[in-house]
C-alpha cells in the first residue's frame, strides 16, 4: 500500500500532463539561452511575479543563495529571521559560499519580523560595523506555522528598506500558497522586494526548479552566479515543461491542500495528547506538540508508519504534517483516525 505521506509537499509526484509536457518538450542548451521551454517558462514566471526577468534554478536552495550572492559582496550583513528557511535549513551557504554575515532577528510566531527590530538592528556607518545590505523575508513561512505574510505587512517592510538603502529578497518557496490563502495577487506580495524565489516542485507538484526574478541587472548577475555554483543546465527546457504546467494549471488547486490541512487540524485539536493552535493554521502546514504519558515522539512515528503514514518530526515531540496534492479528504480522516486509535492506548 502507498504510504499517507505527509512529510512534506516536495513529495508530490509530477501529474500525467507533466510527464507528457516533459516528454515532448523543444529543447536546446540553455547555458547558451537556446532552451525555448525554458525561456517560455522563464517569461512566464516574470510575468506572475511582476518583475523584468526570472531565471529556472535547480533548487530553493539555489536560488536563495544566488539571490543573496547577487546582492552583497562579501563582508555584508544581511538581516533574517532565526525561523528562516535561509538561516536553519540552507547549510549556512551565504557565510560559507560568500562570506555574507548573517544577523539573524528573533521571527515572531507569524513568520514576521518586528519593524522596531529590524530598524534597530540596521548599522549605523562606522569603521568597526559591516555593511548592512538585505533584508530576507519568508512566505509562507514554513517554521512559523507556513504563515503567509500579508500584503500590508510587506509594505511596511518596503519602507523601512527604503529608508536606509536596503534591499529585500523574499523567499517565496511556497509565495502561491501564500496568494491562494490571502486571496490577492501574487504581485502584491511580491512588489516590496527587489528579488523573489518561488518553487515549481512543492504544491506545485513539478519535479524539479525553482525560479528566481528580480529587474534586468539583478538577473544577469544571478545567471553568472547560477554558473558559478554549478547550476547553469542544458536541455533543462524538459523540466521547464512541467513547471509551465505547474502555472498554468495547479496553482488554484492549492486552496484544497489548505482546507485539507484546516480539517486535519480540527480532528487533531480534539485528540487527547495533541497540543495543536487552529487558529495558526492558514495554509498547507501543520504543527503540532505530543504531550503523552507513555508515547514518546519515536514511538509515536513507528506506530504511524506502522500503518502507513509518515509524517515530520522537527524537533523533539513536535511533528508537522504538510497537505499536498496527492494526500485525500477521505485520507486527512484516515490520519485523523489513526493517531487516535494510536493515542489511546
Ligand atoms: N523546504 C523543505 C525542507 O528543506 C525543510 C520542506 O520540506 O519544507 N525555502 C523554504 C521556505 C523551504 O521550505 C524550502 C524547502 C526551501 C526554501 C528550499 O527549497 P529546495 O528544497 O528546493 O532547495
Amino acid at each position: 500500500m502507498k504510504p499517507i505521506d505527509l512529510r512534506s509537499d516536495t513529495l508530490t509526484q509530477p501529474t500525467p500532463a507533466m510527464r507528457e509536457a516533459m516528454a515532448n518538450a523543444e529543447v536546446g542548451d540553455d547555458v547558451f539561452e537556446e532552451d525555448p521551454t525554458l525561456k517560455k517558462l522563464e517569461t512566464l514566471a516574470a510575468k506572475k511575479i511582476g518583475k523584468e526577468s526570472a531565471l529556472f534554478v535547480p533548487s530553493g536552495t539555489m536560488g536563495n543563495l544566488i539571490s543573496v550572492l547577487s546582492h552583497c559582496q562579501r563582508g555584508d550583513e544581511v538581516l533574517l529571521g532565526d525561523r528562516s528557511h535561509i538561516f536553519v535549513h540552507e547549510v549556512g551557504g551565504m557565510a560559507a559560499l560568500g562570506g555574507v554575515h548573517p544577523r539573524i532577528l528573533r521571527n515572531n510566531e507569524d513568520g514576521t519580523l518586528p519593524l522596531p527590530l529590524i530598524e534597530q538592528s540596521i548599522r549605523q556607518t562606522d569603521i568597526h560595523y559591516p555593511l548592512t545590505r538585505l533584508i530576507c523575508l519568508e512566505n509562507t513561512h514554513n517554521f512559523c506555522h507556513g504563515t503567509p505574510l500579508s500584503p500590508e505587512y510587506m509594505d511596511s517592510v518596503a519602507v523601512l528598506a527604503a529608508k536606509y538603502g536596503l534591499k529585500i529578497h523574499l523567499d517565496g518557496a511556497r509565495l502561491f500558497n501564500a496568494a491562494v490563502a490571502l486571496d490577492v495577487e501574487v504581485e502584491t506580495l511580491t512588489r516590496q522586494a527587489d528579488s523573489v524565489m518561488f518553487c515549481l516542485s512543492k504544491g506545485l507538484s513539478a519535479p524539479v526548479g525553482s525560479l528566481v526574478s528580480g529587474n534586468r541587472d539583478f538577473i544577469q548577475r544571478a545567471r553568472k552566479m547560477r554558473k558559478m555554483v554549478g547550476g547553469g543546465m542544458r536541455q533543462a527546457g524538459h523540466l521547464a515543461a512541467a513547471g509551465l504546467v505547474a502555472l498554468e494549471n495547479l496553482v488554484e488547486r492549492l486552496k484544497d491542500d489548505h482546507q485539507n490541512a484546516r480539517l486535519l487540524a480540527e480532528q487533531l485539536t480534539v485528540i487527547k495528547g495533541i497540543e495543536l493552535d487552529q487558529t495558526q493554521v492558514k495554509t498547507n502546514i501543520i504543527f503540532f506538540k505530543l504531550n503523552h504519558p507513555e508515547i514518546d515522539g519515536d514511538t509515536f512515528l513507528s506506530r504511524l508508519e506502522a500503518k502507513s503514514i509518515k509524517i515530520l518530526m522537527t524537533d523533539p515531540g513536535v511533528f508537522r504534517a504538510v497537505l499536498h496534492r496527492e494526500v485525500s479528504r477521505e485520507q486527512v480522516e484516515t490520519v485523523a483516525q489513526t493517531i487516535k486509535t494510536i493515542l489511546a492506548q
